[in-house]
């Protein structure tokens, strides 16, 4: 018979630990008096996992659960999760994808408009009491008028950010892997090559060894003294060293970043840095759309339960979608 319990192995949302309550087969690891012992005396029970960001669901992870079917990962972007290792085990691993789409990508709008016109900047400045001691905030150097934005990574997010931009009057190109047949943008197949053209670089790249650090010094060196960029992906994409040092020397003109490589990390350099807007990985969070992304975690693990495909299965596993 199939393992058919449950195990959260870190804190979860309150609507996804109720709704897997619910089926009288969760077990919370941080709820054990010995988590260990646990482990040891109940792996062979668990089918499926419920997981955070906060835990590297790997290999080693995984084969502790002889009999694991399913890891119902939270959140869009599953670099967190061995999910090749899981697809060649036959272990199905889900996301979170499409419920989030829109905030993210009114998020990073948000983010692009502060750090291209300052508006956190010149926030800190009326609090400080500047505009009636000194005046009226500097004019911004930069602006979004005119410009062009590549967008790494044209996913779903990409999309709708190159919609909302579109209705701003920015023009947009793209790099990704490959070019996508029924996009109206320029696709480039050297980042490098779309960051020398572009005057705002905006990264919605996953995370993973495939994309690690690809945003580095030459690329944004190639972005140039008035290149902003943005991060709304993952942290990992970008080399911190490399940006904390670009936006001292005026090698770009300002980073807006949503996402770090190791959060809730930010480096000292960065944080030295007036010309970068750091935002705590809020990209998704209201409870809005936190709500939403919760349930899909749930529903994913009982269709799993009631012997149905799982909704949102990622494309390295069983019952991809794509
Ligand atoms: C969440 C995210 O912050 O979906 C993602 O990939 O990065 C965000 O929506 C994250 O999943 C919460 O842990």
């Amino acid at each position: 018979m199939t393992a058919q319990e449950i195990l959260a192995p870190t804190r979860m949302m309150p609507l996804i630990i109720d709704g897997l309550r619910a089926t009288g087969k969760l077990h919370c690891l941080w709820e054990k008096d010995d988590p260990e012992v646990f482990l040891r005396e109940n792996a062979v029970k668990i089918g499926a996992i419920a997981a955070g960001a906060h835990i590297a669901v790997n290999g080693p992870y995984m084969s502790q659960f002889p009999n694991l079917k399913i890891v119902a990962n939270f959140g869009v972007g599953y670099d967190s999760v061995d999910a090749n290792w899981a697809g060649k085990h036959g272990i199905i691993v889900t996301n979170t994808p499409d419920v989030l789409t829109e905030e993210v990508a009114d998020t990073a709008l948000g983010l692009l408009l502060m750090t291209i016109r300052e508006l956190p900047q010149s926030e800190r400045w009326l609090r400080a009491g500047f505009w009636e001691s000194k005046g009226p905030y500097p004019l911004t150097r930069n602006t979004l008028r005119g410009k062009t934005m590549g967008i790494l990574a044209l996913g779903r997010i990409g999309k709708a950010i190159a919609k909302r931009c579109e209705s701003f009057g920015v023009s947009i190109v793209y790099h990704g892997r490959s070019a996508q047949k029924d996009v109206p943008y320029r696709y480039y197949s050297s980042l490098v090559e779309m960051a020398k053209d572009v005057d705002i670089l905006m990264s919605v790249a996953p995370g993973g060894d495939g994309t690690k650090h690809i945003i580095n010094h030459e690329v944004l060196q190639a972005l140039g003294p008035m290149g902003v960029l943005i991060n709304i992906g993952r942290g990992s994409v970008v080399d911190e060293a490399a940006l904390a040092n670009a936006l001292k020397n005026n090698v770009i003109f300002a980073a807006g970043l949503d996402v770090f490589e190791h959060e809730p990390h930010v480096p000292a350099d960065l944080m030295a840095c007036e010309n970068a807007v750091l935002l705590p990985h809020v990209g998704s969070a209201s409870i809005h759309t936190r709500n939403l992304m919760g349930q899909l975690v749930v529903d994913n693990i009982l269709a799993f339960l009631s012997g149905k495909n799982p909704l949102t299965p990622v494309s390295e596993t069983p019952f991809s979608r794509w």
